[in-house]
């Protein structure tokens, strides 16, 4: 039988990259993702119309349109009512704590498609 003796530096040593590499791999593996979207925005809707993003992830979506003005309102995330203007980029950032899905319709009556009940929505899904 092979016995292998440390000297008590040595051993102190091996701890002490333990530590560090333990250290190193929760801080790595803490760290939110960051989730980038640009969303164009139409009277027929929004593309892309489902985002999936990881729950604690930092959220940027970019809405962009080339027809005429529409709104969202994501006020499950803390975001008040935001104008996407023609010609523009209207950015909303927040981080997503909760899991679910979350359904965002445009806020603003862009086009007769409202009154049918066919406004522009866009499912924003937080996985757990
Ligand atoms: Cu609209």
């Amino acid at each position: 039988m092979i016995r292998v003796f440390y000297r008590p530096s040595t051993q102190l040593l091996i701890l002490f990259s333990i530590i560090v590499i333990f250290f190193f791999a929760e801080s790595a593996s803490s760290q939110n993702s960051h989730e980038e979207f640009t969303v164009v925005t139409t009277v027929n809707g929004f593309t892309p119309d489902v985002i999936e993003v990881p729950r604690g992830s930092e959220v940027r979506l970019i809405f962009t349109t080339p027809d005429t003005e529409h709104s969202v309102t994501p006020s499950a995330f803390g975001v008040e009512k935001t104008m996407i203007l023609p010609g523009g980029k209207t950015v909303i950032e927040f981080t997503a704590k909760e899991s679910g899905t979350f359904k965002l319709g445009c806020t603003t009556l862009c086009s007769y498609r409202h009154f049918l009940f066919m406004r522009p929505v866009l499912f924003v899904v937080v996985a757990p």
